[in-house]
C-alpha cells in the first residue's frame, strides 16, 4: 500500500512543535486523512499530555471510519500516563496506519503494530523512516540506555582556543552564533558545565528568553568549590540546579552543604575516578532523574572525561574567524588525550553552515558514518504514492534552522516479526542505543533573528483551532 509523503511530512512538522516540551517523551505528530483530505491532526504537546494520535482524533471534523492515519512513531499499546493509542485507533475504525519510526520503548517495541494488525488494520511501517527517526535521537537513546543523550558544544577560535592566555573568553562567537546556542538550550532538558567555567565566567546558563523552559543546570564540581555568591547558586531557587560533587569531599567542603541546600542547590554525591567525578555513575543518576538529554558546555576536562568514557553522542562546534595564539590558552578538550593518531575518536559531519558574522557551525555525530541499511524499511509496502494525486493544504514550513540532516540513521524500523509478539523484546534494541541516528536540528533562536523570523503559522485550520498558541515553542514573548 503506497503512502503519500506529504501527509507524513506534515506529521513531522507538527511533531516538531513539541520541541522543548515533551521530554523525556518522544516528539510525535499524527495526521488523519480521508478521501484526500486532512480530517484531523495533532501532536504530542507536552510530557503527560495526550499522545499525538489522540490529539488528532480529538480534532476530527468528520468520522474517521475507513480513514488513513499518518503517525511519525509507532502507536503505543500500553497504558502509561495516557491510555493506549492503538485502542483509540481501533475505536475510530481507522483502516490504514502509516508509521515512520518504530518505538524502541520496551513497553511498545512492535506491540503497537502487532495489536493493530491483529485487529485487521492495515499497517505500513518505515514511511519516511529516516526523517521520522531524526525527530527523536534523544528519546531513542534515553529509552534504551536510561542515560541522557549528550551533546558536547563549544565555541573556539581558528587556532582551536576556547580562551586567551589570561582566561578571557567573552565572547569568542558572534551574536548570531550565541543566539543559536540559546536556541539549543531550549531544545535540551539540561546543561552541564565544569566548575572551572563557573569560576571563570560566573554564567547564568539559562536561555535568557524563555524562562519557563530554562533547562536544568548541572555543575560538575568534585571538591565543591562553587562560590555561594555565584549566579547559578543565587538563582537556584528559581532554576533547578544540581552540583555533582565527590562523595569523598573534604570536611571543609561538607560545611558548605547546608548553605547550598538553603539556596536551593541540590548536591549529587558521586564516586570519583582519577580525581574527578566519575561520569558514568553521574549519567546513570541523571537518567534516573528522567533527564533524557544534556548539552555539555565544557570546559576541557569535563569534555575529555565525557568523551573518554564514550558518553558523548554528538559534538557541535562554532568556529570563530579569530586567532588567539598562546601555548597556555585553553583548548576545547584537555585531559590526558590519546598518544597515537590511530586512537583518535572518529566522528562524522552531518551538518555545517557559515553563520552571519562569519562563525562556522558544524555538527558531528560520534562514530564512523553508518552505512545505508535499506533492509530496515518495510519495502513491500512503504512506497511513496506519486505526489499531486490528492489536493490538500500545504504543510507549514518548519521554523528556520530546524532542518533534518540528510545522513542516514540505523535500523530504526525493522519490520515486525509477528511471531515474536506480544511480550517478546525484539533484538533491534542494540541499534537504537548507538549514537548514530540523526537528531533534529535545534530551532534557530537567535536574538536578532527572532525579530525577523516569521511566526510559526499553522496553515491547517484544524490544528490552529485545536492547539492553543501558547504551545508554540517559537512564540517568544520575553526578550533580552
Ligand atoms: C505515541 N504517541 O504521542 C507519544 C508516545 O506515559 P505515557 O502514557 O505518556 O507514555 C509514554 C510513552 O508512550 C513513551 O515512552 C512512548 O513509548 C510513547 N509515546 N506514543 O504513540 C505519542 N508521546
Ligand atoms: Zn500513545
Amino acid at each position: 500500500m503506497a503512502y503519500d509523503a506529504k501527509y507524513m511530512e506534515r506529521a513531522i512538522k507538527l511533531a516538531k512543535l513539541g520541541i522543548g516540551r515533551v521530554d523525556p517523551n518522544p516528539l510525535v505528530g499524527a495526521v488523519i486523512v480521508k478521501d484526500g483530505k486532512i480530517i484531523g491532526e495533532g501532536y504530542h504537546t507536552g510530557y503527560g499530555m495526550p499522545h499525538a494520535e489522540r490529539e488528532a482524533i480529538n480534532s476530527l471534523t468528520e468520522s474517521a471510519r475507513g480513514a488513513e492515519m499518518y503517525v511519525t512513531l509507532e502507536p503505543c499499546a500500553h497504558t502509561g500516563k495516557q491510555p493506549p493509542c492503538t485502542a483509540a485507533i481501533l475505536d475510530q475504525g481507522i483502516r490504514t496506519v502509516y508509521i515512520g519510526s518504530m518505538d524502541p520503548n520496551p513497553k511498545v517495541n512492535g506491540r503497537g503494530v502487532w495489536t493493530l494488525r491483529q485487529h485487521g488494520v492495515e499497517v505500513v511501517t518505515g514511511c519516511m523512516r529516516k526523517e521520522c527517526d531524526a525527530l527523536n535521537p534523544v528519546y531513542f537513546h534515553y529509552i534504551t540506555t536510561k542515560r541522557p543523550y549528550v551533546v558536547l558544544k563549544y565555541a573556539m577560535t581558528l587556532d582551536g582556543k576556547i580562551a586567551t592566555t589570561t582566561g578571557a573568553s567573552r565572547y569568542i562567537s558572534g551574536d548570531f552564533a550565541r543566539g543559536r546556542v540559546r536556541g539549543m538550550r531550549n531544545q535540551y532538558p539540561a546543561i552541564i558545565v565544569g566548575i572551572g567555567t563557573v569560576l571563570a565566567d560566573d554564567p547564568m546558563l539559562d536561555n535568557r528568553r524563555q524562562k519557563d523552559r530554562t533547562p536544568v543546570r548541572i555543575i560538575c564540581d568534585t571538591h565543591l568549590q562553587i562560590p555561594l555568591d555565584s549566579k547559578v547558586v543565587q538563582t537556584a531557587s528559581k532554576i533547578e540546579t544540581y552540583v555533582a560533587a565527590s562523595e569523598r569531599m573534604s570536611e571543609e567542603a561538607k560545611a558548605k552543604l547546608p548553605q547550598l541546600k538553603e539556596a536551593g542547590v541540590q548536591v549529587l554525591l558521586i564516586p570519583e575516578k582519577d580525581g574527578h567525578i566519575d561520569m558514568e555513575p553521574l549519567m546513570d543518576k541523571l537518567g534516573e532523574m528522567e533527564i533524557s538529554g544534556i548539552m555539555s558546555e565544557g570546559g576541557g576536562n569535563l569534555s575529555w572525561s565525557l568523551l573518554r568514557d564514550g558518553l558523548v553522542n554528538e559534538v557541535v562546534i562554532f568556529t570563530a574567524p579569530k586567532i588567539f595564539g598562546g601555548i597556555t590558552a585553553m583548548t576545547p578538550v584537555e585531559g590526558e588525550g590519546v598518544n597515537f593518531v590511530e586512537d583518535a575518536l572518529p566522528l562524522h559531519l552531518v551538518e555545517s553552515e557559515v553563520l552571519p558574522g562569519g562563525d562556522i557551525y558544524a555538527r558531528y555525530i560520534v562514530g564512523p558514518e553508518p552505512e545505508e541499511d535499506e533492509d530496515s524499511v518495510d519495502v513491500e509496502t512503504a512506497e511513496p504514492r506519486p505526489i499531486a494525486k490528492i489536493q490538500s493544504t500545504p504543510a507549514p514550513q518548519a521554523p528556520d534552522g530546524f532542518m533534518d540532516a540528510d545522513a542516514s540513521s540505523k535500523n530504526a524500523s525493522a519490520p515486525i516479526a509477528m511471531e515474536e509478539m506480544p511480550g517478546v523484546q525484539s533484538s533491534q534494541d542494540d541499534g537504537w542505543a548507538e549514537a548514530d541516528s540523526i537528531p533534529a536540528h535545534m530551532p534557530q533562536d537567535d536574538d536578532e533573528d527572532a525579530e525577523d523570523a516569521p511566526p510559526v503559522e499553522l496553515e491547517s485550520r484544524i490544528v490552529t483551532e485545536v492547539l492553543s498558541a501558547d504551545l508554540n515553542p517559537f512564540n517568544i514573548e520575553e526578550r533580552d
